[in-house]
């Protein structure tokens, strides 16, 4: 019997440990933080936990920057406590998907230290060595974090390649003896019963390795057409297949920027490829050509496109994830929703999109209680890496620091990894010290304790959204089929498989909005619903329901 692919059913949880939970009083989150609410977690009714890295690294890029793949971030704690949080979500029935970082690795890490000595060391070609052109970088190439995506070295008077922080030097994968490091440091992983690998930013580990300047300043472009989609990625990604992920069941999901609904196909080639990738193709919609600190605005019209390009990308093979928020990202209600008067209708809207949709849900820690974007009120508040580079980046644009501030506090990362609201206590119960991260000053009236009493509270909302879906298989199995309605207001779509077909109807909007007389003949039995169930066209600001056919 063909083992069913569990993660085409399963409904991810996503925990950015160092936000999560503190347990020894440090101000950081850790895994015995994480091993105290298992049971929390359990009680979500999801099926799966996908860990940010918890390897060692100098934090540079929370963690995004490895400097020993084998052994666990000190401020985490230690490899037993990993294989106590491992047996206790596998004594829930709870699966476990690491998130390995292989695309560059921390300069800190040894290969580095050692690659970086002399010119012809044997770990020389671990990262991408070059002379420079003029005594300047290679090539024009900009990093994600600002600036040029080359450093020079002095000790060896050449640049070295980091599409992300100059502490993030770019893995050579053309080069045999590293991608042989990678297969063993995945087996160590594996052998010890991790389910599932989220491969960071995989559709650049093949890259255009002859260094041709790029000719656009739109820098998501740049991304696709110079970092990722390289020559050599299908090869690498099923030399991996072939060496290490067949002799194991695991899950690998790839995420990628770069990746598109042309391309992603590629990936995931049922024999060689991936099971399944996170594509950005909604998480982009208000990016301008400067990224993530160029905003501008969004329509519903556009974001509804993106998920029915996607879901044809894999309408009839290859997987794709359904995701509104991680910790890359503002959070979920506060960037698509209404955080404001709406705020509850609004969480509980986007939560039944995310697990209604037709792909495996990821849903991000907090975003199960709507947490909401947390204001900055100066960039030295902030602790990420990309915010701080935005900021130089900006001063150079001319523009002042609350102007920035604005850009921050809408798109920036730092929204996304406040700590977790557990209680109206201090700091909201996440710890009993300084926390690494302000706490979000909303704690006292956001929190699980308080929802968790509350039957009509987001947090039950989304338990009562997992059970419905997994006692209906249409959601997991179904076809998608978006009703296109004129109304910009309106997203509304069928799921249909065997004998049981679904209409999800959701108004995206402040506004009351009138449906079209034939979707309102079929709201006969409504499975879910945000408001007081009511016959009437009307549908209240952000109403999300869920109607069995
Ligand atoms: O933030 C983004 C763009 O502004 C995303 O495109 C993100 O940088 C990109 O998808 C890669 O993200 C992953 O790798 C980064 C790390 O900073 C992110 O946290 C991680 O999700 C480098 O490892
Ligand atoms: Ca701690």
């Amino acid at each position: 019997m063909i083992k069913q692919a569990w993660w085409k059913e399963a409904i991810v949880y996503q925990i950015y440990p160092r936000s999560f939970k503190d347990s020894n009083g440090d101000g950081i989150g850790d895994l015995r933080g994480i091993i105290e609410k298992l049971d929390y977690i359990e009680s979500l009714g999801v099926d799966a936990v996908w860990l940010n890295p918890i390897f060692r690294s100098p934090n540079d890029d929370g963690g995004y920057d490895i400097s020993d793949y084998y052994t666990i971030q000190p401020e985490f704690g230690t490899m037993a406590d990993f294989d106590e949080l491992l047996k206790g979500l596998h004594h829930r029935k709870l699966k476990l998907i690491m998130d390995l970082v292989l695309n560059h690795s921390s300069d800190e890490h040894e290969w580095f230290q050692k690659s970086r000595v002399s010119l012809d060391n044997p770990y020389r070609k671990y990262y991408f060595w070059k002379q420079g052109k003029e005594g300047k970088a290679p090539n024009n190439w900009p990093s994600f974090f600002g600036g040029s995506a080359w450093q020079l070295d002095d000790d060896s008077g050449e640049y070295y390649l980091h599409l992300f922080s100059r502490k993030q030097p770019d893995l050579n994968w053309e080069h045999q003896p590293l991608r042989n490091e990678v297969h063993q440091l995945m087996k160590f992983w594996l052998d010890k019963g991790v389910d599932g690998l989220r491969l960071d930013v995989i559709s650049a580990i093949s890259k255009r390795v002859d260094f041709p300047d790029t000719d656009t300043e739109d820098f998501n472009e740049t991304i696709r057409r110079y970092y990722a989609n390289g020559p050599r990625l299908q090869e690498f990604i099923s030399e991996a297949r072939e060496k290490v992920w067949n002799h194991y069941d695991v899950m690998t999901v790839g995420e990628g920027p770069g990746i598109t609904p042309q391309n992603a196909i590629a990936y995931l080639d049922e024999k060689k490829g991936l099971n399944m990738i996170f594509h950005f193709g909604h998480m982009f919609i208000d990016q301008g050509p400067g990224g993530r600190f160029d905003p501008i605005p969004w329509t519903l019209h556009e974001f509804k496109k993106v998920f029915k390009t996607w879901d044809d990308a894999f309408a009839s093979h290859g997987w794709g994830s359904v995701f509104l928020g991680n910790h890359d990202f503002p959070r979920m209600v506060s960037r698509w929703g209404n955080d404001q008067e709406y705020w509850q209708e609004s969480s509980t809207l986007l939560c039944t999109l995310l697990l209604t949709m037709r792909g495996t849900p990821f849903i991000f820690m907090g975003d199960e209680i709507g947490m909401t974007n947390m204001v900055l009120s100066s960039i030295s508040e902030s602790r990420d890496i990309e915010t701080q580079t935005g900021w130089q980046e900006a001063q150079k644009r001319g523009l002042t620091e609350p102007q920035f501030l604005k850009i921050a506090n809408y798109s920036g990362r730092d929204n996304a990894r406040t700590p977790m609201q557990w209680d109206s206590g201090k700091e909201a119960g996440f710890t009993n010290a300084q926390p690494w991260m302000p706490v979000n000053p909303n704690y006292n009236r956001l929190n699980v304790q308080l929802q968790a009493g509350t039957s009509q509270s987001v947090l039950n909302y989304f338990r009562a959204l997992t059970r419905m879906r997994k006692s209906h298989a249409v959601f997991a199995h179904g076809t998608y089929n978006p009703m296109d309605t004129r109304d910009e207001n309106l997203f509304i779509y069928f799921r249909e498989w065997q004998q049981e077909k679904m209409l999800i109807v959701l108004n995206f909007c402040n506004e009351v909005t009138i449906l079209p007389k034939e979707v309102h003949a079929m709201l006969a039995k409504r499975l879910i619903g945000n408001y007081p169930e009511r016959n009437s066209p009307e549908l209240r600001p952000w109403e999300a329901g869920v109607y069995q056919l």
